[in-house]
């Protein structure tokens, strides 16, 4: 027996420190951020939903989301749990501004005589699209539209930026002018982020300019990269490139660094979600580009072990989960390649990781789960297929995504063709204490918590 199973009879219960875990939610814009800060909530909230984590974990716990704060916008839990409880079931919209919730979790006491741990878990949702405008931090104007420039002379975006550069090339960026080309400029260089994204491309800067949220129409997003001047004290003071260069120098100063100061640090944990399904519906060079830009991301949040003193100065990530969202559009008999499409991904980056003896894991999950598999025979070929009810009908309808090949060599995943189907979200359950279908969502969350409980 030891000390503290003594059955001690005191009067009062030991009192405890709240503790307070924040986790990074962290993904490119469409990643499922909000569908599995959902997800996560809905399972937490009734306890009976996540048999998994109390039974892995030993602890009993309950957990309740806590009043929202008057200085920051609410995480719209409850509309979303609404829109998926609804006879006709809709995902959330687009994020287009920063919300919060903090859930409580009150972990039981194994002794009568000590208080019940009590640990407020805050998660904040955001646009996906703000995220890489991280990365234009500590840049200048110059370096970055070098930066930018030189990255559009690649692959497929070498076609998409020449129109802007067309554009650009026939208006004098240099001497004084008024401001009436800044706008043209501006929606060319934004067509031109258009155009990456429709072919699934993911480095796009500024995000901003593609979901402005509160800056729709502020003049601070003005600005575009433009090559660099030949001498740059002869560059007139109302030119478009000072114009640019002055906006642009705010918009990372005012905005995207108050951004990070007030919601991307002292995290403890990070969850990166990456959604893989959008390069094998594209191409290599979508793949490549979404590896790169959450590099980029990644280079923003302070990674390290924490000790005492790290504690009281801001917390750094001690673990980064990184799960490829919507499992449940392939087929389960696919699932071990499409984890390791993601290994690949990340390797380098998990490497980098490991160095720093920041602990990383890697799996697969469905915050909702919309599909089923189900083998239809073509040709003579039991082939996987997938069974869902498709956005905007009443019924379910069977479609072929594509298979994923054993080996992620090039010639045999970038040869094949995938097409994923826009299922409908099942309709969630009336009642509290049934889970919606999902996909490992219970053992992701057990990692989250799993040291914190
Ligand atoms: N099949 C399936 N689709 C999902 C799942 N999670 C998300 N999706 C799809 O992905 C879309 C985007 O999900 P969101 O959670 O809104 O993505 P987000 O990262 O919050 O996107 P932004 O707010 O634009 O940054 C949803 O509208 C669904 O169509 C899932 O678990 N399964
Ligand atoms: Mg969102």
């Amino acid at each position: 027996m030891d000390f503290f199973d003594l059955n001690i009879d005191i009067p009062f219960k030991l009192p405890r420190f709240r503790e307070k875990t924040r986790v990074a939610v962290t993904g490119l814009s469409k990643s499922g951020k909000s569908v599995f800060l959902t997800s996560l909530i809905y399972q937490l909230l009734a306890d009976d939903k996540i048999e998994y984590v109390h039974r892995k974990s030993g602890k009993k716990f309950s957990v309740k989301l806590m009043p929202p704060e008057s200085s920051i916008a609410r995480f719209d839990y409850y509309n979303f749990v609404r829109e998926f409880r609804s006879k006709n079931p809709t995902w959330p919209k687009s994020t287009k501004s920063v919300t919060k919730t903090t859930l409580e979790i009150n972990v039981k006491s194994r002794y009568d005589w000590i208080e019940n741990k009590k640990i407020d878990l805050e998660l904040i949702d955001y646009p996906g699209e703000w995220l890489l405008d991280l990365d234009m931090q500590g840049r200048n104007f110059e370096d970055w539209s070098l930066n930018i420039l030189e990255i559009s002379k690649q692959n497929s975006r070498k076609e998409l930026i020449k129109e802007y550069l067309n554009t650009i090339s026939n208006i004098d960026l240099y001497n004084d002018s008024d401001e009436m080309e800044d706008e043209k400029i501006v929606e060319e260089y934004k067509k031109y982020l258009k155009l990456c994204y429709e072919k699934g491309l993911s480095f796009i800067q500024p995000g901003r300019l593609l979901q402005p949220g509160d800056l729709s129409n502020d003049p601070i997003l003005l600005f575009a990269p433009l090559p660099s001047p030949q001498v740059l004290a002869k560059v007139g003071k109302n030119s478009i490139y000072a114009r640019f260069k002055n906006r642009y120098e705010r918009y990372v100063k005012e905005v995207v660094k108050k951004l990070h100061l007030d919601h991307f640090q002292n995290f403890d944990t990070q969850v990166v979600l990456i959604d893989l399904l959008k390069a094998l519906e594209h191409s290599k060079e979508s793949f490549e580009d979404m590896r790169y830009s959450i590099k980029k991301i990644l280079e923003n949040f302070t990674y390290g072990k924490n000790y005492f003193l790290s504690k009281l100065f801001g917390l750094k990530i001690e673990r980064v989960i990184f799960a490829a969202t919507k499992a449940d559009l392939i087929p389960k008999d696919q699932i071990e390649e499409y984890k390791k499409l993601l290994e690949d991904m990340i390797y380098e980056i998990k490497r980098e990781l490991d160095v720093e003896h920041i602990e990383t894991d890697v799996t697969v999950i469905a915050s909702v789960k919309c599909a089923e598999t189900v083998y239809v025979e073509i040709d003579g070929k039991k082939v996987a297929c997938l069974k869902g009810i498709l956005e905007g009908e009443e019924e379910p309808s069977v479609h072929y995504p594509g298979t994923l090949p054993k080996s992620l060599k090039d010639e045999d995943l970038w040869s094949r063709e995938f097409k994923f189907p826009n299922f409908k979200p099942p309709r969630f359950p009336q009642s509290n204490n049934e889970a919606p279908p999902h996909i490992r969502m219970d053992r992701i969350i057990y990692d989250i918590l799993k040291d914190k409980l």
